[in-house]
């Protein structure tokens, strides 16, 4: 059965125009003094008014690292989309869809009907955003293969949609870009025969007319950039080299050491393009962040939350807010695609391990019933590069948790999927909603002038293993309550309460 969408909130908080839906909403929280040994707790009010412009733009998304596994599978997918294309496997013909991704794929309930039964709608009914289906994509690579060669090279997708996809893909080529050996594996240096020559300044400056040039020539209103390249090193955050966006601008022009990574970012802030990181590295390095904030851009980071760790935010949830003391995960896993060539290398290991051991921290400090200040679960995590299974991950999970008087509880868990076919819904979810994102002003009954979201855009928690946040803003790991953070401002923005599971309709006499 095919979900309906169409949807209008009748209330008097709530103004539809053929340009915006303005929506005001109070925003209902709390505030907590510790006076003396006690806790106050006070309940406090904040009238909002939302506004989301409702004509959506044509948008460009820009990958880096196109001809990669993510790159070349999420082209690939939007293309099958929008061909409608089918293709038989030996378990049957098989549709394209967007399995996976949260706004295509996910539903939110709007309330009960007059039976009582749940009326649920498409996460993307919530509010007017770009069908994934219309997105225009271009990017760089250091890699020269097309995108229908990169889709072989990927072994991601079944032959009888490759054939399909063959002719739409061939003519999509990566641009040329940076690369700086030290930062990736030297295990990738065959690959990259594709380079932006110059100093860096230079690569600056073609990165940045690259972006206009897509810009112009597909005639786009918006483009945002994602980073999908290979995991690099970490860089050091240095006084006088990246501290500032003035050091960091002042650090390329002189050639000083800087990441392609950060190299991109600042070309698209400088360009007025929205930049998410989707690997590991500290890409978004202070002066990167300032540069954000001066130039009002949307930053959003790191690291795709697709399979494992995304399991591990739900599960030690679960076992920690049930009241359950975990004290080991151990997260084993083994792969055979290129990222896991790159990560078989340490200091590109390490950058992945930093981002896929964070996720618990949330959910550890949020139980001082269980855990004493400063303790935590042990937490090792591994990776190992196995050719053979290629794309197809396979991850092996343990957590020990202690039970009531002296009893443990020990689960496993095995895993086994395309890591590519996680990630690319992913990334679709991550450029429509930071699109969205960009259509949204706010203002307070206390602060009439309009604002925007933060430009370090943390909305977006739920895609990244180790979210970025503004400054002095809690990092929330549990899926579920990042998952509760974008449906519920999402709600705001058409007048709608947060969604509160109370059901006291059905809990009175
Ligand atoms: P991949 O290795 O297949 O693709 C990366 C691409 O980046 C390659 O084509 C490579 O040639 C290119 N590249 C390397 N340095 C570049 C540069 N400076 N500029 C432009 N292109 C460059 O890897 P895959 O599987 O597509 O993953 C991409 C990134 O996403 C990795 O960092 C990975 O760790 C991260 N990631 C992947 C997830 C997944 O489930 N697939 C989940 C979370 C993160
Ligand atoms: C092996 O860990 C390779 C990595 O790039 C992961 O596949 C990727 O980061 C996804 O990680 P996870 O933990 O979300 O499945």
């Amino acid at each position: 059965m095919k979900a309906a969408s169409a949807f209008v909130v009748e209330s008097p908080d709530v103004v539809y125009s053929p340009e915006t839906i303005e929506a005001h909403y109070d925003y209902r929280t709390t505030r907590v003094i510790r006076e003396g040994g006690v806790l106050k707790v006070q309940p406090t009010s904040t009238r909002f008014t939302f506004r989301t412009a409702r004509q959506v733009p044509r948008l460009g998304v820009m990958l880096v690292g196109w001809g990669g596994n993510n790159g070349s599978t999420l082209t690939a997918a939007v293309l099958a989309n929008r061909l409608r294309l089918s293709w038989p496997t030996r378990a049957g013909r098989k549709e394209a869809n967007y399995y996976g991704s949260l706004t295509q794929s996910g539903t939110v309930s709007l309330g009960l009907d007059a039976e009582g039964q749940e009326v649920f709608v498409p996460f993307n009914a919530l509010l007017p955003m770009v069908a994934p289906d219309d997105l225009v994509f271009d990017g760089w690579d250091i890699s020269s293969l097309n995108l229908a060669e990169a889709m072989r090279r990927a072994q991601v997708l079944d032959c009888g949609l490759q054939e399909q996809l063959w002719p739409h893909m061939e003519a999509l080529r990566p641009r040329p870009s940076v690369y700086i050996p030290e930062f990736i594996a030297a295990n990738q240096s065959a690959r990259a025969n594709n380079l932006i020559p110059g100093t860096r300044a230079q690569q600056l400056e073609q990165i940045r007319k690259d972006i206009r040039d897509f810009r112009h020539r597909e005639e786009l209103d918006k483009v945002i950039v994602l980073w999908t390249a290979n995991t690099e090193r970490f860089c050091d955050v240095v006084q006088g080299l990246n501290d500032t966006a003035e050091n960091l601008l002042c650090t390329i022009q002189l050639g000083r050491e800087v990441s392609p990574s950060t190299l991109f970012a600042v070309a698209s802030i400088l360009e007025g393009c929205a930049f998410l990181n989707g690997s590991p590295q500290n890409t978004l390095v202070p002066g990167a962040l300032e540069l954000a904030e001066q130039h009002r851009v949307f930053v959003g980071g790191d690291d795709f939350k697709s399979g494992q760790t995304k399991v591990k935010s739900v599960l030690v949830d679960f076992l920690i807010s049930s009241g359950l003391k975990t004290m080991s995960i151990v997260s084993y896993n083994h792969l055979g695609n290129n990222d896991g060539q790159n990560l078989s290398a340490p200091q590109q290991f390490r950058s992945k391990e930093v981002s896929k051991s964070s996720v618990v921290d949330d959910m550890v400090q949020s139980n001082p019933v269980l855990y004493a200040l400063g303790e935590e679960p042990d937490h090792c995590v591994v990776i190992k590069y196995v050719p053979y299974v290629g794309d197809s991950k396979r991850a092996l999970d343990e957590y020990t948790s202690e039970l009531m008087l002296g009893g443990t509880n020990t689960l496993v868990l095995h895993n086994t999927c395309e890591d590519s076919l996680l990630a690319a819904p992913i990334m679709l979810d991550l450029a429509l909603l930071t699109e969205l994102c960009q259509r949204v002003s706010f203002c307070t009954d206390a602060d009439p002038e309009p604002q925007r979201f933060h430009s370090v855009l943390s909305l977006l928690s739920f895609m990244f293993k180790a979210p970025l946040v503004p400054p002095g803003c809690p990092v929330v790991n549990a899926l579920f309550r990042q998952r509760s953070c974008i449906e519920n401002i999402l709600r705001a923005c058409v007048g709608l309460p947060p969604q509160n599971h109370m059901l006291l309709e059905y809990k009175m006499e």
